[in-house]
């Protein structure tokens, strides 16, 4: 007889009835016995620690990656099937913690899995929000929010039992510390994010997602980011990020002295990394304990600018933090005192006024405030550090050059090619072996298969059978699309720099070629997939306008054989482990200068989708990689841009007065479209681009359809396009985030992998 796997022997002992029960229980007594069998591991002692402080980490469902990671994949879906059970289905049980916006949190999700798969020590510190972002609706035409509850009975955090108590003015709360396990990939190593908690949530609301913003109290963990259009829901925020910081700083002081260290050798047996500003008062909340602890003040701020680290993640202004004194002496005033020596402090290095932390209109500004009390600062992509040495930062940048460094950002290969699609793993493992799956730079042995064209044609029908897959999923949720044509897809948040927009006005010019005959040779889908955040009307507005093109395409007999438009309703990171294996084109099209890096074009790029692009954020890098036949570039530069914006100089009449592109933007307030959608989102945004267009979108448009016009003639050529996936995956392995973190490591941690 066949001896019980550790997996069914604790399914069994937890009396779990592999034939009977639902899959939802299932789904809940693997979780617990993935929880049962990830041993925690003790790392060195006497060994320097990573504390990665982030208000997001975007994690995704756990089960799938928990189980390889421990290497039990293959052992649970043997098991099921035996009980003719499949761990797809299971797994779709599993609510997703939505606990990011995107990018930023998912990448701190992506260096979470690496520094475990490492061996480094190091845990994140974030929150534990209970209702996560929001669960988007599309069903009425426009985005509408709910709130998404993701803890479940049997969730994976598990309650430590630890509070720390944070004082904010006036009262204190106390904050409840739970815990992720991150296990590393098949090396025994499992480090902990830890979420923290108010210790009495207030119960859920009766009726949609509006809380009571004045109850800080019981809502502090209530959602991410709440609603900042407002005074009460931008003071929340800092709520939320003092009680954050507060109880992590508290957390690490508590493991520094539990291992016998003085409070003198904090920068050497810790390291503080702060994922853009959101969590910059960890730095004088540091201070403040430090110094409430005995430590002099000037020797205080010297331990805490080495042991702190920081990365920039934006340039957009608007997203930079500033913040009113009178919202931190609400707050925590126990901090003023601190920031107020930390500015005196920078004035005495620099007199220059723009790199002041406390500026005179009586403002903090948060990534002033880090790159003072930081000892290194990175940028997430070269062109975006590049930026930020030369223009955003240039003060900073004369005053420490040394502390400047880029580190582009990287995705886990096990999450995004491993475990999204087993199907192209399994082909790669045939043709150059396994040990990709720990390197992924090896990778590039696949540019010795370029002429292989058996292996070509196996790549391509690896694609048709992801898009078939992608087709079913989208089926079941009630959308139909052709698993034959061209999947052209834009998933990520919606934003106008990401200039979904301008993407829209393509759709409408394919429209109207149609229209006039001029069929392309396959059908071509359009996928959408994005949030918008509730107070951002234009965002909404081109949601709005999406849906509307989508409808109106769809209604058309003439088009709709040709051309599809749709919007995946609630993206997150399970939609994308769906889409991504999928896509043929990646729309990557952001005005130069301004997506920091992304990381979807890396996703796309490891699972065989050809970019079609600015020259922005990793794009850059991409270019470089691939070289100009395996990548599709168009518009203007990042340095042609920014002139633009310093002198001023952008006009969108100027490009909507061509009578070519005229006819496009009148078309958002044609008749058809105005009998489909609301005359008020409509017309905000045609005015919007007849106006403004902030972002440039009428600049790049004609550029943009010329260049995907010849990507999608050139996909015909079905050989050549195979060997374009072909070096795009094969050179996709510097986007790796284990080269990423070795590389943080190596620069700027400087911590001792386990077993060196
Ligand atoms: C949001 C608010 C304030 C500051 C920064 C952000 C931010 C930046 N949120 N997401 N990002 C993205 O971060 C990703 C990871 O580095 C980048 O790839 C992407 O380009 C950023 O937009």
């Amino acid at each position: 007889m066949r001896s019980q796997t550790d997996l069914e022997r604790v399914l069994t002992a937890r009396g779990v009835n592999l034939d009977t029960c639902s899959d939802r229980e299932l789904m809940y007594a693997l979780t617990a016995a993935v929880r049962q069998l990830q041993k925690p591991m003790d790392h060195a002692r006497g060994q320097r620690k990573l504390y990665y402080f982030s208000a997001e980490f975007l994690v995704g469902r756990l089960l799938r990656a928990n189980l390889i990671n421990l290497g039990l994949l293959e052992e649970a879906e043997r098991l099921l099937a035996a009980h003719g059970r499949s761990l797809a289905q299971v797994e779709d049980q599993e609510p997703e913690p939505s606990l990011g916006n995107g990018g930023l949190g998912r990448l701190a999700a992506c260096f979470l899995d690496s520094i475990a798969s490492l061996g480094l020590n190091g845990d994140g510190v974030g929150l534990n929000y209970h209702y996560g972002l929001f669960r988007q609706r599309l069903d009425t035409g426009r985005q509408t929010e709910e709130p998404d509850p993701w803890i479940g009975p049997e969730s994976w955090l598990l309650d430590t039992g630890l509070s720390y108590q944070v004082d904010f003015g006036g009262f204190s709360l106390n904050a409840r510390q739970y815990d992720l396990e991150i296990p590393g990939y098949e090396n025994g190593v499992c480090n902990r994010l830890h979420l923290f908690d108010v210790e009495r949530p207030a119960p859920p609301p009766a009726e949609g997602i509006r809380f009571d913003k004045t109850d800080i109290a019981g809502h502090l963990t209530a959602f991410l980011y709440p609603d900042d259009s407002d005074e009460a829901g931008r003071l929340l925020r800092v709520y939320q990020q003092y009680f954050m910081v507060s109880a992590g700083a508290q957390l690490l002081l508590r493991e520094l002295e539990e291992a016998g260290h003085s409070l003198l050798e904090l920068d050497r047996y810790a390291v503080v990394h702060i994922n853009d500003t959101h969590p910059s008062m960890v730095i004088p909340e540091l201070l403040r304990l430090l110094t409430s602890r005995g430590v002099e003040l000037e020797q205080a701020m010297d331990l805490v600018e080495r042991t702190c680290t920081y990365t920039n993640h934006t340039i957009l202004s608007e997203a930079l933090e500033k913040w009113p004194a009178s919202y931190l002496e609400q707050v925590a005033p126990q901090l003023l005192p601190f920031i107020r020596a930390l500015d005196q402090r920078a004035r005495r290095r620099s007199d220059d006024p723009r790199t002041a932390i406390w500026d005179e209109h009586n403002v903090i500004h948060m990534a002033h405030m880090d790159i003072h009390s930081s000892a290194k600062v990175n940028g997430v992509a070269e062109l975006h550090t590049e930026i930020l040495k030369n223009t955003e930062l240039h003060p900073f940048y004369v005053l420490y050059p040394e502390k400047f460094n880029n580190k582009t950002n990287g995705i886990t290969f096990r999450r995004w090619l491993m475990s999204c699609n087993p199907a192209l793993a399994g082909l790669i493992t045939q043709a150059i072996g396994p040990e990709w799956q720990r390197d992924a730079g090896l990778l590039e042995k696949l540019l010795e298969h370029k002429e292989d064209t058996a292996l070509l044609e196996r790549l391509l029908a690896v694609k048709e059978e992801n898009k078939g897959a992608l087709a079913r999923w989208l089926g079941s949720r009630g959308t139909e699309i052709d698993p034959h044509s061209v999947l052209d897809i834009q998933i990520k948040r919606l934003h106008q720099y990401k200039r979904q927009q301008m993407n829209a006005l393509y759709a409408i010019w394919k429209y109207v070629q149609i229209k006039e005959g001029h069929t392309p040779p396959r059908p071509v889908t359009m996928v959408f997939g994005a949030k918008a955040a509730p107070a951002y009307t234009l965002a909404k507005d081109t949601i709005h306008l999406l849906l509307c093109l989508g409808k109106l395409i769809e209604r058309d007999p003439q088009v709709s054989p040709w051309l599809k438009l749709v919007m995946v309703e609630n993206y997150n990171v399970s939609a994308a482990e769906r889409l991504v294996p999928a896509c043929d084109i990646s729309e990557q099209i952001s005005l130069a200068s301004k997506e920091a890096s992304g990381t979807g074009n890396m996703k796309l790029m490891a699972n065989g989708a050809v970019t079609l692009g600015t020259l922005d954020g990793a794009n850059v890098e991409i270019a470089r990689l691939v070289g100009e036949g395996n990548i599709y570039l168009f518009g203007r530069s990042a340095d042609e841009v920014i002139a633009l914006y310093r002198d001023n100089a952008y006009r969108s009449s100027d490009y909507w007065q061509k009578p070519e592109l005229e006819r496009l933007v009148d078309f958002i307030l044609s008749p058809e479209l105005l009998t489909i959608g609301d005359a008020g989102c409509l017309s905000r945004l045609y005015k919007d681009f007849i106006a403004k267009d902030y972002f440039m979108a009428l600049l790049d448009l004609e550029d943009y359809i010329a260049v995907k016009e010849r990507c999608l003639a050139e996909y015909e050529d079905r050989a050549a396009w195979s060997r374009k996936m072909l070096v795009n995956i094969a050179r996709s392995g510097f986007f790796s985030s284990d080269r990423t973190i070795m590389e943080y490591n190596r620069d700027i941690w400087h911590l001792t992998p386990d077993g060196a």
